[in-house]
């Protein structure tokens, strides 16, 4: 199949072109390179070194044989986009080319405004160039779990079956973002769902939990091949932290009761997701909602996990609660479906432990340039405004 990854360049975007490829799809895609900046903005560094674009190609040419459409622009720009359509003509369109930092956009005014217009308009790009260019094309969207929020109730896939008053229908689940960025996700929802039943696309909103890992299998031994893994406050997801946290012995950083609970899942579990997905298209029309993840963990629970990990390879992991500088609840009920992936025949990984040796084993390798950054590690940007870095607390 003909895959057009938007952000190419980003922690999924890049394994994701690997291993479509690996899997016989002919995939293109464009990136502007914006995550390389934004991590250096906010002082932090992938803890895996990362080749550059040019190497990147290489390492592709010769791993597959062939040379990868692997374009930089700006997907906000509408003339960039639709020209890419033109030449490849996709079949699936990935979109996976937008900011994904809660914390990053709560920075400031400029740092919200930017991230909703970034992602609210490149989506609106995309469908519209699907709908000039390429009508038959599946849009597999990035959404994100934390556009549910954490409701008293359980969660469904996207929609569920309401009665009120004595009439019943079929409604989108409600929508509780916890960031401006989780609100950016929230709109492209909205504007995904209403293109479709506009315009009859075919589209997939993925609602992904948090992802963890530094490599999948397709990668090989080619270290030109290997995925960014960051542990800032802002672009390091929490068990990707922890672990970077466990190697260079710095305390856990469980934020507040460390009793939030969300989905998460493997880097490998979320490309065969994405696989699943894109071979599995939607009807015409059709505007389906995937939740996907392996499993929900509360923060502590991982953080226990990744503490007994790491005594297994010698290393004494301590864990730290701090304030919690976010707006969240900290311990709450969490019950989220997951069955449409698993009817498609996803096989959650169970054994996430052996992900975590595996991470922790990758990233002792490079435990002087988290050590180099690690003043990343304590979290200053705070949900009601302004910076002061988080004391400890228990
Ligand atoms: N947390 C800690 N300690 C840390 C880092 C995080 O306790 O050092 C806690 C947070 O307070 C939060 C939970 O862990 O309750 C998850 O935080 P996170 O930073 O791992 O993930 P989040 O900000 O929710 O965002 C990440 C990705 C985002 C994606 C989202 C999926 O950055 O792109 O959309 O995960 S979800 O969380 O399901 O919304």
């Amino acid at each position: 199949m003909r895959v057009f990854i938007a952000g190419i360049d980003g922690y999924l975007g890049w394994p994701l072109a690997i291993y479509l490829s690996a899997h016989g799809h002919h995939v293109a895609g464009a990136d502007l390179l914006l995550r390389r900046k934004w991590v250096a903005e906010v002082g932090g560094v992938s803890a895996q070194p990362i080749a550059s674009r040019e190497e990147r190609l290489r390492a592709f040419e010769d791993a597959f044989g062939r040379s990868l459409d692997f374009r930089v622009g700006d997907l906000t720009d509408y003339g960039f986009v639709k020209d890419l359509f033109r030449d490849f003509q996709p079949e699936a369109v990935v979109h996976l080319g937008q900011m994904p930092s809660a914390p990053y956009s709560m920075i400031d005014q400029a740092h919200c405004v930017w991230t909703q217009q970034n992602n609210v308009v490149n989506n609106l790009n995309l469908l519209w160039a699907i709908q000039e260019v390429a009508p038959d094309a599946h849009l597999v969207k990035l959404g994100t779990m934390g556009e549910y929020g954490t409701p008293n109730v359980a969660i469904p896939e996207g929609f569920f079956e309401v009665e009120f008053r004595g009439r019943v229908d079929r409604l989108p689940f409600p929508r509780q973002a916890g960031s401006w960025y989780h609100q950016s996700k929230v709109h492209d929802s909205h504007n995904t769902h209403f293109a479709s039943k506009i315009w009859g696309l075919r589209a997939t909103d993925i609602m992904q939990g948090v992802v963890f890992g530094t490599r999948i299998y397709e990668m090989g031994d080619d270290l030109r091949l290997r995925s960014r893994i960051d542990f800032d406050q802002c672009f390091g997801t929490a068990i990707n932290r922890f672990c970077c946290q466990a190697v260079i012995g710095h305390p856990l950083t469980l934020f507040g009761l460390g009793k939030q609970k969300r989905g998460f899942l493997p880097l490998k579990d979320s490309m065969t997701c994405l696989r699943l997905a894109i071979e599995n298209p939607p009807e015409k029309g059709e505007y389906r909602v995937f939740n996907q993840f392996e499993n929900a963990y509360t923060v502590t629970e991982l953080a226990l996990m990744v503490r007994a990990v790491a005594a297994d390879i010698g290393i004494a992991a301590e864990i730290r609660q701090y304030e919690n500088p976010r707006a969240e609840m900290e311990e709450h009920y969490y019950q989220p479906d997951r069955q449409r992936l698993v009817d498609l025949g996803y096989e959650p990984t169970g054994d996430i432990k052996s992900v975590m040796k595996e991470m922790m084993l990758d990233l002792l390798e490079n435990r002087d340039r988290i050590e180099a950054h690690a003043d990343v590690l304590i979290p200053d940007i705070r949900w009601e405004g302004g910076r002061r870095r988080s004391r400890v607390i228990g």
